[in-house]
Parts: C-alpha cells; sequence; structure tokens
C-alpha cells in the first residue's frame, strides 16, 4: 500500500483551510482509493512499513474533472472563426444552416476510427494536464445512428484510457434541417427513440438539452426531461447562454444535477438553482470565444451560495478548447472567480455536477485520482497561461 509524503495536499474538503490545505502532508492508498490524508508527523503508524513516494514538496490535488464537453465531433468550423471575425455573429451563422448543423454533417459522415483517433488527441491533451474523469456529449448526430456512433465512441474512450468518461445525451441541441420549423416531431420521430434506444444499450448516463430561441423552447424541454425522467435518468442543461428562456428553472424543477453557460441567467434562476442543489457549471472558453459581453452573474451565484464548476465546453464552434488550465485560469480572469473557486470547480464541484460523490476531493474513501504538481501553492494552477505543471496523474491509484 503506497504511502506519498513530502508533499503540500490540496485537499479541497469543505469548511476548514483554503484549498482544504495541508503543509507538509501525506496520502497512504489502498487500491483505487484513498485510505488516509493528513498531516504527515499524524501518519498512522499501521502505515510505516509501508512503500514511501518522496513528492519533494510537490503539490497534491483531486485529479481534474472536466464535466462539459462535446470533445467527440466530426471536422472542424476554422472557416466560421473566420467568419465571425469578419463580423457574422454566431447565431447569424446558425440560422443559415452553419454552426451546429456544419458538425453534424460532417459527424454523421465520419467514420468511427477518425472520430475516435481525432477525440483521442483532444482527450489525451486534457489527460496531460492532469483530467481523470471527462463528461462527453453527443448531439452532432441527431438522427439514432450518429447518436449511437458518438456515445459508443464516448464508452471507447473510457474502456482504452486511463480516465473515467461519463456520457450525456444532447440529441436536443438543434433541430435537423429535415425537420427545419418542426421541432416536436423531431423530438417524436428521432430524439426520443434515440434515447430510449442508447439508453437500452447502457451508453447515457444523463440527458442534456440545448434550451435556446435558436434551437429548443422550454416546453419542448420538458417533454424531453419528463422522458428523461421516466427512464431513471438525470438531467442537465445548456441555458441562458445567448438569451433568458427559463431554462435553468426549468432544469431545477427537474432536480437537474447542472445548468452550464448561464450569462443571462435571472435572480429567479439563481434561487430555483440553489433550493434545487443544482451545480452552475461555468464555460468561459464559449464566452471568450463568442466575446461575449455578458457574464454569469458569478457575484450573486457566490452570494446565494450555488455551488460553480469550470469545464472546457470543448466543442468545435463556440469553444474548441481542450485545456481545463486554461479554462481555470479563464474563469478568474473573465469571470471574476478566485483561483480557489476555479479549482473547486474543476474538482469538488464538477464531481458534483456529474452525480459523482466518490471524487472531486482528497478524503478517505474517496477514490485515488489524484494529481501530482510542479508548484508549491494551488493558485498557481489558475495564475499561468499555456504552461502545464503536471508531474504525476494518477488514476485509481495507478500511476
Ligand atoms: N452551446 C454551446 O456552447 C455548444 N453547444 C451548445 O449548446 C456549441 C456547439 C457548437 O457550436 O458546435
Ligand atoms: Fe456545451
Amino acid at each position: 500500500m503506497p504511502v506519498l509524503f513530502n508533499a503540500t495536499v490540496a485537499t479541497m474538503a469543505e469548511g476548514g483551510a483554503p484549498y482544504g490545505l495541508i503543509a507538509n502532508g501525506a496520502l497512504a492508498l489502498r487500491g483505487a482509493a484513498i485510505e488516509w490524508v493528513g498531516p504527515a508527523d499524524q501518519l498512522p503508524a499501521q502505515f510505516s512499513g509501508d512503500e514511501h513516494f518522496d513528492c519533494g514538496g510537490r503539490l497534491i490535488t483531486p485529479g481534474l474533472i472536466d464535466c462539459h464537453t462535446h470533445i467527440v465531433h466530426g471536422g472542424n468550423r476554422a472557416h466560421e472563426f473566420e467568419m465571425r471575425l469578419g463580423g457574422a455573429t454566431y447565431e447569424e451563422i446558425a440560422r443559415a444552416g452553419g454552426g451546429i448543423l456544419s458538425t453534424v454533417a460532417e459527424t454523421r459522415l465520419a467514420k468511427d476510427a477518425v472520430l475516435l483517433a481525432d477525440a483521442a488527441r483532444r482527450v489525451d491533451a486534457l489527460m496531460a494536464e492532469g483530467v481523470t474523469t471527462l463528461e462527453i456529449k453527443s448531439g452532432y448526430g441527431l438522427d439514432a445512428a450518429t447518436e449511437m456512433k458518438m456515445l459508443r465512441i464516448a464508452r471507447v474512450i473510457g474502456r482504452t484510457r486511463p480516465l473515467s468518461v461519463v456520457t450525456s445525451f444532447l440529441g436536443a441541441h438543434a433541430v435537423p434541417a429535415e425537420y427545419k420549423g418542426r421541432a416536436d416531431a423531431y423530438l417524436d420521430e428521432v430524439c426520443i427513440p434515440a434515447l430510449e434506444a442508447a439508453h437500452a444499450a447502457r451508453f447515457v448516463d444523463a440527458v442534456d438539452g440545448f434550451c435556446e430561441a435558436i434551437a429548443f423552447s422550454p416546453a419542448h424541454i420538458e417533454r424531453l426531461f419528463l422522458k428523461a425522467k421516466a427512464l431513471g435518468l438525470p438531467v442537465k442543461l445548456h441555458a441562458e447562454q445567448l438569451s433568458n428562456s427559463g431554462g435553468a428553472a426549468l432544469a431545477a424543477r427537474f432536480a437537474a444535477l447542472s445548468a452550464d453557460h448561464l450569462e443571462h441567467l435571472d435572480h429567479e434562476g439563481i434561487d430555483a438553482m440553489k433550493a434545487a442543489g443544482t451545480v452552475a457549471v461555468l464555460l468561459p472558453g464559449a464566452a471568450y470565444t463568442l466575446r461575449e459581453t455578458t457574464l454569469p452573474p458569478v457575484a450573486k451565484l457566490r452570494q446565494a451560495g450555488v455551488p460553480m464548476a469550470v469545464a472546457t465546453d470543448c466543442n468545435p464552434g463556440s469553444s474548441p478548447l481542450s485545456s481545463i488550465l486554461t479554462a481555470m485560469n479563464m474563469a478568474c480572469t473573465l469571470f471574476r472567480l478566485t483561483p480557489e473557486e476555479a479549482l473547486a470547480g474543476a474538482t469538488r464541484n464538477a464531481a458534483r455536477a456529474l452525480g459523482l460523490a466518490d471524487r472531486g476531493v482528497i478524503a478517505a474513501g474517496k477514490r485515488a485520482d489524484l494529481c501530482l504538481w510542479d508548484a508549491s501553492h494551488p493558485a498557481e494552477l489558475s495564475y499561468r497561461i499555456g504552461f502545464n505543471p503536471l508531474s504525476e496523474r494518477i488514476f485509481g491509484g495507478a500511476l
């Protein structure tokens, strides 16, 4: 049973020192779990004969968790990046059949092996920065076969790489061209049957939707969520990203794990999320890419005590970002989170946003998903830009 010693441990446990910091800490691991954590001078004698690893004063944090990604997708949208720089808006491009629908066309055509290889490069970039748990959404198929293909590839990534993958069914991401103006028919004829089939194949861990003027109304999302509930699946929602449509309050009514984006969230949404325990997932990569000037109401979320998570939203359109550390930096600089909130956002609160009670903090009984950093204080993780101080990544107790 390995013992890690001579480390600064940021447990991220709530209620104690900032970051749950232990200056001269030690950790005892047993199999895939943490058996003991505390000050090195209090290490119980039972561990003294075990193999000891000197961490050389490095920082240990929980493994990082990216709780919102669209990392499996065909092609890229660099040409839309050029169009936006030329003055077109994200919504104009979407309404003209570009945007999400152009990635749908590429994802439908893409061979499994190509989708997998492309996604794997981005997954590997996240893992190289210490990500040990990753959420992956479908939503670029919008037909049953391609939604299944995306989710199957997400499961393959989770089986073949040392990280946990959690999937979300995002069939209600956009109305496909063949159902233009017929969102209800799309839900009845494609989206809901595809959800049932993917659920039967055990490909779905949660149900997500895009509640927005250019996508689905709250009434549409409610129908989808009723089906999710009937299947026993938790829900989450892309809400109030480009405008306020009451999606966050709707999600809260369904006890959603999270409501995500939230730039246009109002106080009713905040109160509903607080009451339901719904996590606010902040996606600064999308706000940055779209040069969004309305920021999520971070001060009000903080004041209300709504837990905040931070994720990359890795996707080919609004957030082509494969760096969780950059997302944390952006959360601080653009959204005014503290570095402690940013790290909690990629550990403790990200775990909560995925409904995973077994990770996100360093404590006895939790999974031994850990990062060792060449850093002396956890604020350094959010502070640098384009620099990776990861020294070791431990997944389920394995280096
Ligand atoms: N909001 C987003 O930021 C992504 N999906 C969504 O509902 C963007 C997806 C894309 O532009 O491809
Ligand atoms: Fe998203």
